[in-house]
């Protein structure tokens, strides 16, 4: 999930493409305006710690764009790209080395377990909304 911070940068299309660059398929992708409610489902795990409310509050800021990736170990694949939570050991290179100063406001979100991916992939999306397609003979990846 891109957040706020990506669209005021003006760098949907920047990380987009270094996701697909790595060889990741798209299979679903959407823009939205985040509530609270949404958030606080999203980030229920946090409740209580300090950055929780700044957290939410940022991630409702703004629109946000959703997207499903698909690849052979999807969530390594992304979590190496996007770099760590914490901005200051993320490595130029990485979307939050490259973008992020703050690691509250570290402007991606990305699942971090299977079980994560289907919990958020059922908060953001409808089952239509999927969109699963196949190379045919390319084998680009
Ligand atoms: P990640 O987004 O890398 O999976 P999570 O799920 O532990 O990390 O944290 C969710 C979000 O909460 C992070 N993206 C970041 O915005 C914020 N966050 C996590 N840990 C901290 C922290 N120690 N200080 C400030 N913000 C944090």
């Amino acid at each position: 999930m891109l957040k706020p911070g990506v669209l005021h940068r003006r760098a949907v299309g920047e990380i987009v493409h270094r996701f697909e660059r790595k060889g990741l398929k798209i299979i679903a992708l959407k823009m939205i305006r985040m509530n609270k409610t949404m958030a606080e489902t999203h980030y229920a795990e946090h409740v209580g710690k300090k950055f929780y409310q700044e957290l939410v509050d940022y991630t409702c800021s703004g629109p946000v764009v959703a997207m499903i990736l698909e690849a052979e170990s999807a969530i390594s694949k992304v979590r190496r790209l996007i770099g760590p939570t914490n901005v200051n050991d993320s490595q130029p290179g990485t979307i939050r080395g490259d973008f992020a100063a703050s690691t509250t406001l570290n402007i991606v979100h990305a699942s971090d377990s299977t079980a994560a991916a289907e919990r958020e992939i059922a908060l953001f999306f409808k089952p239509e909304e999927l969109c699963l397609w196949d190379d045919g003979n390319h084998s680009w990846f």
